[in-house]
């Protein structure tokens, strides 16, 4: 199977992450989206919203959507287990991870999309009090996360699942290019962030060696 990413673009990096976990062998396939060739009408063929990752299987069936792909390796790899093994776990994963996407990874993206590196491109209408607004909002949600994780070692329990997948990927997005560090107070989450960057499957983007 080929993985269309690029470079270290968080959500590519879900899957490159998922897919060390799993130990799985794949083709990586680099899209530039700096050159618009994931717009091109054969990239919109693999994935009609022209985003990245997909993932193409060897008959060419394609997949989009991080999480979606990660779905469909957790079944047809089931270990090690990473979406959850009972009925509960099963929905406290999801949950986690959905307040994740929705509670911390919007707001980085309304950060990104309203922010300078965006602002160069020339593409969306900048609203620099959106970006306020967001800001504000990462930093709470990285308070609210360093509170969690003093009682939690990971973020959906005891053992690593896709929302840490999901929470480190985000958090290196904003620090390297979104200009959202989480502050050194937060020593729960740096803790955290040690931890899953010591993992052999997670490359270290944020100082890199
Ligand atoms: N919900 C999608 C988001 C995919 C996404 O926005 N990918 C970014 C790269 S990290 C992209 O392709 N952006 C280009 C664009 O939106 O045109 C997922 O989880 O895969």
């Amino acid at each position: 199977m080929k993985l269309y990413s690029y470079g270290t673009a968080p959500n590519p990096r879900k899957v490159v992450i998922f897919l060390a976990e799993k130990g799985l062998d794949y083709e990586l396939v680099e899209v530039d989206m700096m050159k618009g060739e994931h717009k091109t009408p054969d990239f919109l063929k693999k994935n009609p919203s022209g985003k990245l990752p997909v993932l193409e299987l060897d008959d060419g069936r394609c997949l989009a959507e991080s999480i979606a792909i990660c779905r469909y390796l957790e079944a047809v790899c089931p270990e090690p287990n990473l979406f959850g093994r009972d009925a509960f776990e099963l929905g406290y994963i999801e949950m986690r991870n959905r307040q994740l996407e929705t509670e911390l990874w919007s707001q980085i993206g309304q950060s990104w999309v309203h922010g300078p590196v965006v602002a160069k491109m020339g593409i969306v209408k900048q609203i620099p009090e959106v970006k306020e607004a967001s800001d504000v909002s990462v930093e709470k949600y990285y308070e609210r996360i360093d509170k969690e994780l003093a009682e939690s070692e990971f973020v959906a329990g005891d053992r690593f699942t896709v929302a840490d997948i999901t929470l480190v990927t985000g958090i290196d997005f904003a620090t390297t290019l979104v200009g959202l560090k989480p502050d050194d107070s937060l020593a729960n989450l740096w803790r955290w962030h040690a931890q899953i960057l010591s993992r052999d499957s997670v490359d270290d983007i944020v100082s890199p060696k």
